[in-house]
């Protein structure tokens, strides 16, 4: 007897978060673990043809050319929030839906964004590798000031999910809060500032939580990081590429910005050298959302996501389709 299942093609294996992950999607799926395989190109022969799910994420896109491989897709199950991972409207205009884990993140990513808003700020980093180096004990040593947080000025672009969540820690520091998007909220009091520069101009640290793609590519440029002037610092947690890193460092070597806390860059995992060897910016390996409670709460999703597909034919969070 043949198996009658879907086939679902895995580009990873299933972070082993959750006990029973693999063997949900084995229940419904004939599941095809590209990742192992010797030869990919033989596995794309062999399954490409029949494969109707696809489990992506944010290091293992679905672009445009691998979606053509697949004739019958009809359902992209992508790991994480963002999706500019995913050539989302050639997926749609084929009628192939696309998931992504929305919501369960946001607190952490959150929290993470506090994180390198304090540690940039109190430079934190640099207090650290002080400590580490043996320098506290040497009396020629000292440590520059850090800025105080508390009743600072905050700017977040794209106030959507995780934007909201780090505006409703604000109130925790006593901080003013403004944001920027395309469309002002209805549901919010905070200020509303329909020019980025504006917003930029009056901030004291702008947090950068937009979407990440081709909408948003280099909106942070030389100009924005003026605005944001010699005392301002820059946090970025959404995507490197929303920033333009050239401009980003020139601005932090000439002190046109004070600092800048960084989860995201243009081209991960690499990061340049002259960022290291600064001192006013603080460098993490996109890991805002990485701990035990959101990654098993996102690799549940991606899964709920496939079953969904598997029992109802629909997904449960699709990305929307952009008219
Ligand atoms: C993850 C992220 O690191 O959700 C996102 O968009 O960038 C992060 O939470 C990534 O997606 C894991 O695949």
């Amino acid at each position: 007897m043949t198996d009658s299942k879907p086939i679902l093609l895995q580009l990873f294996a299933l972070p082993s978060l959750l006990p029973d992950g693999q063997e949900r999607l084995d229940r419904c799926y004939r599941t095809v673990p590209l990742w192992k395989a010797e030869d990919p190109n033989d596995v794309m022969l062999e399954y490409g043809p029949e494969v109707e799910v696809l489990l992506a994420s944010a290091f293992h896109p679905a672009r445009a050319a691998l979606i053509d491989q697949l004739p019958a897709l009809k359902a992209i199950c992508s790991l994480g929030v963002g999706y500019d991972n995913i050539d989302v409207e050639h997926a749609h205009a084929r009628g192939i839906q696309v998931s992504n884990t929305p919501d369960v993140l946001n607190d952490c990513v959150a929290d993470l964004t506090w994180g390198l808003i304090l540690a940039t700020m109190r430079q934190m980093g640099r207090a650290e590798r002080f400590v580490r180096e043996g320098n506290w004990e040497n009396q020629l040593a000292s440590l520059p000031l850090g800025r105080r947080v508390t009743g600072k000025r905050l700017g977040i672009v794209g106030l959507g999910r995780v934007g909201l969540a780090v505006a409703q820690r604000a109130a925790g520091f006593s901080m003013d809060v403004r944001y920027h998007n395309r469309k002002p909220r209805t549901d919010v009091a905070w200020k509303y500032e329909s020019e980025l520069h504006s917003l930029a101009q009056w901030a004291d640290i702008l947090v950068i939580a937009t979407v990440g793609g081709q909408s948003t590519y280099h909106l942070i440029d030389a100009k924005v990081l003026e605005a944001l002037g010699p005392e301002g610092v820059l946090i970025n947690v959404s995507r490197g590429t929303v920033v333009d890193e050239k401009a980003m460092v020139a601005a932090l070597e000439q002190g046109a910005i004070a600092g800048a806390g960084l989860d995201v860059f243009e081209s991960e995992p690499h990061v340049p050298d002259v960022l290291k060897q600064l001192d006013n910016v603080v460098l993490l390996p996109h890991v805002a959302s990485a701990t035990l409670e959101t990654r098993q709460a996102m690799v549940n999703l991606m899964i709920e996501n496939a079953e969904a597909y598997a029992r109802h034919g629909k997904v449960l969070t699709p990305v929307p389709v952009s008219l």
